[in-house]
Order: structure tokens, then C-alpha cells, then sequence
């Protein structure tokens, strides 16, 4: 039988795709700094990239640290844990930057300027693309003499010119920066064009360079682009803890993990600890005074729930009919509804089972009836079930009492009682 998540459709001779080779870059600490009501202090900080180092994040990126003194203090502060994810800043395009993020003691510095007309036009004063790549080279090179890993990466690139951006990957690559970034600023690509501009950039840019893609979930595609990204051969993916982030926020680190394990479970298993995602998730949206979405993969609150009677009785026989993921690999439960007008007699039958009560398939399949035809009038909360169930055993068992005491006398009246004398 086929394994749970196999995919009969899933591509096995990709040459280029990452999907079971790739990097997470944890980002919660810097992009997730610009959500809406993030604000975290140096403790809270700490107990981020502590939870997520442990859980096994490659690296974490931190705010900048020429924002404020806090964030500078906070960086040199992360960066003297020892923790065993490395830790990296983001920068603007500028040597003053690059210098304060280096004498922090970072292991890497993400670089960043605007390269679309927008951003050219609106944010850095008109500058032409030539100013910006001569910028750009004067900055990698101060990095890189820092003896730290260098990223650059082109704001908004999905609206910058194709040509203007493959000339500056270019241009940087050969200058020998670590890894180039894909920003999709604004959330408006499609899976199709990351697909096609990480294809085109590993075709134009050196194998030696790394290719990091960091995608917005304005129309909810954040999980299914960085998946694109990696099938065409990025190998570092920017996540942050339920996705916070400017707007709505970027890909989030527990559904790009469900969204990785169908396709590559034994490689996220031996570098993240899925199980810590909970706790993780739970931290985060306490801290910033959010709920964990009802839909949410993995963690929503009826991620693992089956409800309808069919699904019921086959998730009972075998869980991988209706189940892609394995609750148990993130410490989840499963959850077999069978308080409603779907429920099936399986499900009863389990739950019955569960509470200590035995009852025949028969007498299972009445009950469930019962509880069919009341659902139907109102809907029924775990207790109802519970206690429909309870009263109907305890009927079934005075029934059965009382057939075994006529039947006894009956058998005392005939001098038969079931007894053998000694
Ligand atoms: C922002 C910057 C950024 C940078 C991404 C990157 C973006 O607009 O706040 O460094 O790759 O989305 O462009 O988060
Ligand atoms: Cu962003």
C-alpha cells in the first residue's frame, strides 16, 4: 500500500528542484517585527530564537540593527547566545549599515534595495539601475571583507524589469555574493512566475550562488510560491512563526512545513522538530495578541477533526485515506467528530468503545439513529452524544438484567439454573 503522502504525481527525476534540499531562513524576528502589533522585548526576543534555533531553523534574520539602539542591542545580544542557528541581519544597500550589522558580530547580512520603477521612482530618489548595481558591488565588497556570508536581494523584484534584475543577479553573483534574494514585496506573483524567474536566475547566475525567495501572502499564495521557488532550484526559504509580517505577512513556518513533508518527510524529519511548532505557534500568537486561524495546517483547531460518516469509518479502518499528515508527527491528536447528523455508526461505535461502554454492532447502529434524529433538530455538543450513548447502554444492560432474571426463575421453577453442582 502506498506510504502516507505519497504522491503518484509528484516529479522523481527534477535535476533542479530543492524540494528535499533547502534552508530555512526563520525570519519572525525581523519581518515579523513589522506586523501590525509586534513588539517584542529583549527577553521575548531571546525566547524566539532560542525556541527556534532548538527547533531547528538554519538561520534567523533580525531586525536591523541601525532601526533603533534597542534593535542593535537586541542583535548583539542574539548573536552572543551561541545558539546553533546563524544568525543574520537585513540591511539597507548602504556601507554605513553593512558596518554596524558586521561589528554586531552577525554571521551574515541580508542586503536589500528597491529595484522596481516604484521604488526607484518613490523611494530611492530616481536612482538608475547603474547607480544601484555600483552600489550594490561596493557594499558585497565590504561584507565579504568582514569575513561574513553576504546576501543581496532586489525589493519588489516580480515589478522590476526582467532585464534590469538579471543583470544585477548577475553582476553580484560574480562578485561572489553567498546568495541572491527574490522579494515578492507586494504578494502579487503567481507559482508559475516564481517557478519561471528562479529558473531563468539558476540559469544565469553561478552554480556557487545560493538563490533565497521571500513571499508575501497577499492573495494567499505565500506557501504554494515558495514550494515553486524550490522545484525550480532556490535553496533558502524565508519564513516567519504564523506568517506575521508586513500586511498579512509571508510564508509561515508551520504550513511550509506541512506543505514540505508530503514531499520530502524523511529530510524535514532529520532537521526540524515538527513537534515544537504547537508550542511555538502558541508563543507567538499570545505575544502579538492573535488567535491561531481556525483553517490553519497542522495547528488549526480541526486540522485533524473528520466529521463525515464516511470519512469517520475510514480514517478508523486507516488513517492515511483521508489523512496526508500524520497528527503524531507534530504531536497532534486526531479527532473522529461524531456529534452530528453526518455521523456514522464507525464513529459511534469508537466512541462508545472509548468510553468503556459495549455495546453490539447491532445495537450500535440503533443508537446511532437516535442520535441522527436529534441532531437533526439542534445541534449536539460532545455531552449530548455522551450521554444519549451512556443512557441507551444503561437501557441495553437493565433489559439484559432483567431477561436473565426471568430467565433464572424460569430455570429455578424447571430445577435448571445454569449452575453445575459440585
Ligand atoms: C520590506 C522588505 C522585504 C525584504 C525582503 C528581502 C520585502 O518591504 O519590508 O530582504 O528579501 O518584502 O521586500 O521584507
Ligand atoms: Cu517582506
Amino acid at each position: 500500500m502506498a506510504a502516507i503522502g505519497a504522491n503518484p504525481y509528484a516529479r522523481i527525476d527534477d535535476l533542479l528542484s530543492n524540494v528535499r534540499n533547502f534552508k530555512i531562513i526563520e525570519s519572525t524576528l525581523r519581518e515579523g517585527e513589522q506586523f501590525a502589533t509586534s513588539h517584542f522585548s529583549t527577553e521575548t526576543k531571546i525566547k524566539i530564537a532560542t525556541m527556534l534555533s532548538d527547533f531547528g531553523a538554519d538561520y534567523l534574520e533580525l531586525t536591523n540593527p541601525c532601526s533603533s539602539p534597542q534593535s542593535r542591542a537586541d542583535l548583539e545580544t542574539i548573536c552572543k547566545l551561541g545558539l546553533k542557528a546563524k544568525i543574520l541581519t537585513h540591511t539597507r544597500c548602504t556601507i554605513g549599515d553593512a558596518k554596524i550589522a558586521c561589528d554586531a558580530g552577525v554571521d551574515g547580512v541580508d542586503v536589500v534595495i528597491g529595484t522596481s520603477q516604484f521604488l526607484r521612482e518613490h523611494s530611492l530618489g530616481g536612482k538608475d539601475m547603474a547607480a544601484i548595481t555600483k552600489q550594490a558591488l561596493e557594499v558585497i565588497e565590504y561584507i565579504k571583507g568582514r569575513g561574513v556570508e553576504v546576501r543581496f536581494s532586489t525589493e519588489d523584484s516580480f515589478r522590476s524589469d526582467l532585464v534590469d534584475l538579471l543583470s544585477i543577479y548577475k553582476a553580484v553573483s560574480l562578485a561572489g555574493v553567498n546568495r541572491v534574494g527574490i522579494a515578492d514585496t507586494v504578494g502579487c506573483a503567481s507559482p508559475r512566475q516564481v517557478y519561471d524567474l528562479v529558473r531563468t536566475l539558476r540559469s544565469v547566475i553561478s552554480p556557487a550562488t545560493d538563490i533565497e525567495v521571500h513571499c508575501h501572502d497577499d492573495t494567499g499564495c505565500a506557501v504554494a510560491n515558495a514550494f515553486s521557488a524550490l522545484e525550480a532550484g532556490a535553496t533558502h526559504i524565508d519564513t516567519s512563526v504564523l506568517g506575521i509580517g508586513e500586511r498579512n505577512g509571508i510564508t509561515p513556518l508551520g504550513a511550509f512545513m506541512a506543505r514540505m513533508m508530503p514531499s520530502s518527510r524523511d529530510f524535514v524529519l532529520s532537521k526540524y522538530n515538527l513537534k515544537a511548532i504547537k508550542s511555538i505557534e502558541d508563543f507567538i500568537a499570545e505575544e502579538v495578541g492573535i488567535n491561531t486561524p481556525f483553517n490553519n495546517p497542522i495547528t488549526g483547531f480541526c486540522a485533524f477533526t473528520h466529521k463525515a460518516g464516511i470519512h469517520a469509518k475510514a480514517i478508523l479502518n486507516s488513517p492515511s485515506t483521508y489523512e496526508i499528515l500524520n497528527p503524531e508527527d507534530f504531536g497532534m491528536n486526531r479527532y473522529v467528530h461524531f456529534t452530528s447528523r453526518l455521523t456514522g455508526w464507525n464513529a459511534i461505535k469508537s466512541r462508545a468503545t472509548q468510553l468503556g461502554l459495549s455495546l453490539t454492532d447491532d445495537q450500535v447502529k440503533e443508537v446511532t439513529a437516535k442520535i441522527k434524529m436529534l441532531a437533526d433538530v439542534r445541534p449536539l455538543a460532545v455531552d449530548d452524544t455522551d450521554s444519549i450513548l451512556r443512557s441507551f447502554h444503561f437501557e441495553v444492560q437493565n433489559n439484559k438484567a432483567e431477561q436473565n432474571g426471568q430467565s433464572e426463575q424460569q430455570n429455578g421453577e424447571n430445577g435448571e439454573n445454569g449452575h453445575v453442582e459440585a
